[in-house]
């Protein structure tokens, strides 16, 4: 097992645009990994399973609905507490940030946005603190970037819905006590509907073989005829909007957990190449090697002033959806991008479990796919300042 040595990069001197709360969040995020996560990370990813004794402490370093109000159970945080806490847990795992962003901004952010007071009352406290654990079925087998034509379907029988259809590629769903699953009703609009296990005819395969978010629990969503109280349909809101509207939360988490996955992966590379000597000097003085680790602080640093900004105006209700999709595009791209060049520098040894680098490369393939693909990010954009659709 290797000690984290992991200190933190702040080349721009951010933290001077920080508040004291955020400081303090975030020193928090990152001593409770340091302690309770770092120690076991290559075990879970090599077992292929995320650690569920980690979610009481990941509720009570507030991971859970950083920015659900108090009267909730949340931490009534804003979005940049939010995003330093998401760039912590991917500082150490994509898939340990995927379970707390998927619990927040995915499970959380619809019944807080679109639920009952019912709902609220029964579903977020229990969220908060990790005693339920949820997960948010959008994907199907046919359809991913397409998740309008899902075919996912209920009809009304009294006071109950009939729900059939599946989903695919789901975190959190194998354990999972509630699911919020987004179906059509008999005229095709799409709403959102509490999907608890123990339901009849409701199933969570796990699925397996995956080589990448390893330690992140990733199964199916299977609908048979399951009877679910109209009670527990998300009343606030319907249509592919009210999904896309928690797409935006959880991107704009993703963007801030991509400059964590990054800043892992240059802090080992430039601890590295100043220890790591050939030809009778520390490679940190090859040109090359230096042009590998003074491009990655810049990336991440250019990353760091777009995300602080969009968290800015999210806090004033401003951030755009397209201003999401490009800050999650560029930073996971970056961050891809900077896990490849800095396993260069560790040379053979960046392929060993003792160094995190080939797991945060690995992981963050799936980073690069879900919450819209890397070309899904780029056309938004390309929509946003055209006005050409070209998805279709
Ligand atoms: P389109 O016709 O453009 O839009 C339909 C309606 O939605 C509105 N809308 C949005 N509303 C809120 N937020 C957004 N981001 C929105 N984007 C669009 C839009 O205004 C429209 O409203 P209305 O009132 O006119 O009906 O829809 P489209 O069918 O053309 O699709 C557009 C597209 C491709 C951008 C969208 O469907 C998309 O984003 N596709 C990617 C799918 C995706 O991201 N799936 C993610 C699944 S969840 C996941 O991956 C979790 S991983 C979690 C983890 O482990 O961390
Ligand atoms: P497809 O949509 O089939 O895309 C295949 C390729 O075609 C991609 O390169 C794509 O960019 C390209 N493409 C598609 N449409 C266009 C177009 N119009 N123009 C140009 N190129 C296009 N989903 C959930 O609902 N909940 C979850 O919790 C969840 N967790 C996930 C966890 C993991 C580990 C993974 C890998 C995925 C998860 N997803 C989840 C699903 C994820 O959101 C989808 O994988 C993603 O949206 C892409 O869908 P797809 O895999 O079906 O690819």
């Amino acid at each position: 097992m290797r000690t984290d040595l992991y200190q933190g990069h702040d080349y721009l001197l951010m933290d001077e645009l920080l508040t004291e709360e955020h400081r303090l969040i975030r020193d928090t995020a990152r001593a409770w990994v340091k302690q309770e996560v770092s120690p076991i990370i290559e075990d879970a990813a090599e077992r292929c399973e995320f650690p569920k004794h980690l979610l009481p402490g990941l509720g009570e370093i507030g991971a859970f609905g950083p920015y659900i109000p108090e009267e909730y159970g949340g931490a009534g945080l804003d979005q940049i507490a939010y995003g330093l806490i998401m760039q912590e847990l991917e500082r150490c795992d994509s898939g340990l940030r995927s379970t707390a962003s998927v619990q927040s901004s995915l499970v959380m952010y619809p019944i807080w946005k679109y639920g009952s007071e019912e709902q609220k009352q029964k579903f977020l406290p229990k969220l908060a603190t990790g005693e339920w654990m949820g997960c948010f079925g959008l994907t199907e087998p046919d359809h991913g970037s397409n998740p309008g034509g899902m075919t996912t379907h209920y009809k009304e029988d009294g006071d109950d819905i009939i729900l059939n259809g599946a989903k695919m590629w789901i975190s959190n769903a194998p354990f999972a006590q509630m699911a919020v699953v987004w179906a059509k009703n008999e005229e095709g609009r799409i709403h959102g509907v509490l999907v608890e296990r123990g339901m009849e005819g409701f199933s969570t395969p796990t699925m397996k073989g995956k080589w990448s978010l390893r330690a992140s629990d990733t199964g199916e969503l299977i609908f048979d005829n399951v009877r679910v109280p109209k009670t527990n349909i998300l009343p606030g809101r319907s249509g592919l909007g009210a999904p896309l509207s928690c797409l935006d939360s959880a991107r704009y988490g993703i963007a801030w957990g991509a400059i964590g996955a990054a800043l892992d992966c240059y802090d080992v590379g430039l601890r590295y190449a100043k220890e790591r000597k050939q030809f009778g000097r520390p490679i940190a003085g090859f040109q090359l090697q230096q042009k590998k680790l003074a491009e990655a602080i810049t990336e991440i640093s250019k990353a760091q002033l777009m995300t602080l900004r969009i968290g800015q105006l999210r806090n004033e209700g401003r951030a755009t959806s397209a201003q999401i999709s490009m800050a999650k595009r560029n930073n996971v791209d970056m961050a891809i991008h900077i896990a490849r060049e800095m396993r260069q520098v560790l040379g053979g040894m960046g392929i060993m479990n003792e160094y995190p680098i080939m797991r945060h490369m690995a992981n963050l393939e799936s980073v690069i796919t879900y919450e819209g693909t890397h070309d899904i990010h780029l056309l938004i954009t390309g929509f946003d300042i055209t006005g050409e659709n070209a998805f279709k």
